[in-house]
């Protein structure tokens, strides 16, 4: 892969990069996406009976099975050398700031500092009721296959029932992660947009404000993705390719 020289000069001199993480990133982990037509979730399940505060209303146990299949599959993989590059681009650049939307820890396994988790986590389940954080163990008496159903563990403080750390549709974003992400995007001269569909807001805005601050915006994705800036860059690839290229 031959990359653009003027890009390459903009990311060796950049003060600022910031990496924009989605499902992609994680693809070559083993990890689903959520969008893509043959092997995303979301051809195979639907969102709003899963991924909402009804849906955990309605059918805690379906919701709560899902999320723990969910964890035990990322419990079992590996960070990819789309993850790695990402933390050896903090050695090379003063200062990076990784913006996730992933639910998953790969980023921090990989080796990078104060990842920015837009839509929470799957390993920091909290309660409910009086949303006190919630230890799990290491993992659950019965591993939980795609589809099965769990009863979700009951709050210790008080009584309420467990829920998955995440972020759900028509949930609110963690606001120190929110304001802390679209403050380094207007600061950043490079923010680097990695395998995401970029469909999801207010998540999407972050490069959308790094754009419109003046920074040069870098797609990683095998899919063509509609931009049209002058300040906007396509690697068509995926992010285990791409990235080692790009940061050696
Ligand atoms: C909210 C966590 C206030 C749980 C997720 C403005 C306009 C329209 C709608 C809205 C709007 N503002 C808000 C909304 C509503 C909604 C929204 O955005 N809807 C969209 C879909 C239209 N947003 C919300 O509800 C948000 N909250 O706004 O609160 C509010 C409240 C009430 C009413 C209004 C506002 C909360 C959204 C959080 C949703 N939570 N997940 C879980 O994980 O189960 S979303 C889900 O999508 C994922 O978790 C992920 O975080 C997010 C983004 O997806 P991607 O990561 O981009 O993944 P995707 O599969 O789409 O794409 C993968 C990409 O990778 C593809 O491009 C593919 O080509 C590429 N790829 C594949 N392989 C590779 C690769 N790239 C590189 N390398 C590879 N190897
Ligand atoms: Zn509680």
């Amino acid at each position: 892969m031959v990359f653009d020289q003027g890009l390459l000069a903009q990311l060796r001199e950049a003060r600022h990069v910031v990496v924009f993480t989605g499902a992609g990133v994680s693809a070559e982990s083993g990890i689903a996406t959520f969008r893509d037509a043959l092997s995303g979730l979301w051809s195979r399940f639907d969102p709003m009976q899963l991924a909402t505060p009804e849906a955990f209303e309605d059918d805690p146990e379906l919701v709560w099975g899902w999320y723990e299949s969910r964890r035990m599959q990322v419990l079992g993989s590996l960070p990819n050398p789309g993850h790695l590059a990402i933390a050896e681009l903090a050695k090379r650049v003063p200062q990076v700031t990784v913006v996730t939307q992933n639910v998953d820890d790969l980023h921090e396994r990989a080796g990078s500092a104060n990842v920015l988790h837009l839509h929470g986590s799957l390993h920091q389940p909290r309660c409910s009721r009086c949303a006190q954080p919630f230890r799990m163990p290491p993992a659950p008496p019965v591993e939980p296959a795609e589809g099965r159903r769990l009863a979700p563990p009951h709050c210790e403080h008080c009584g309420g029932q467990v829920r998955p750390g995440v972020v759900w549709f028509g949930e609110s974003l963690p606001v120190d992660a929110l304001e802390a992400a679209f403050a380094a995007a207007a600061d950043c001269d490079v923010l680097l947009s990695v395998g995401t569909s970029g469909v999801v807001y207010p998540a999407a805005q972050v490069p959308e404000i790094a754009l419109h601050s003046g920074a040069a915006v870098v797609h990683v994705n095998p899919e063509p993705q509609a931009f049209g800036g002058q300040h906007e860059w396509l690697l068509a690839g995926a992010a285990g390719e791409v990235l080692p290229l790009l940061v050696q």
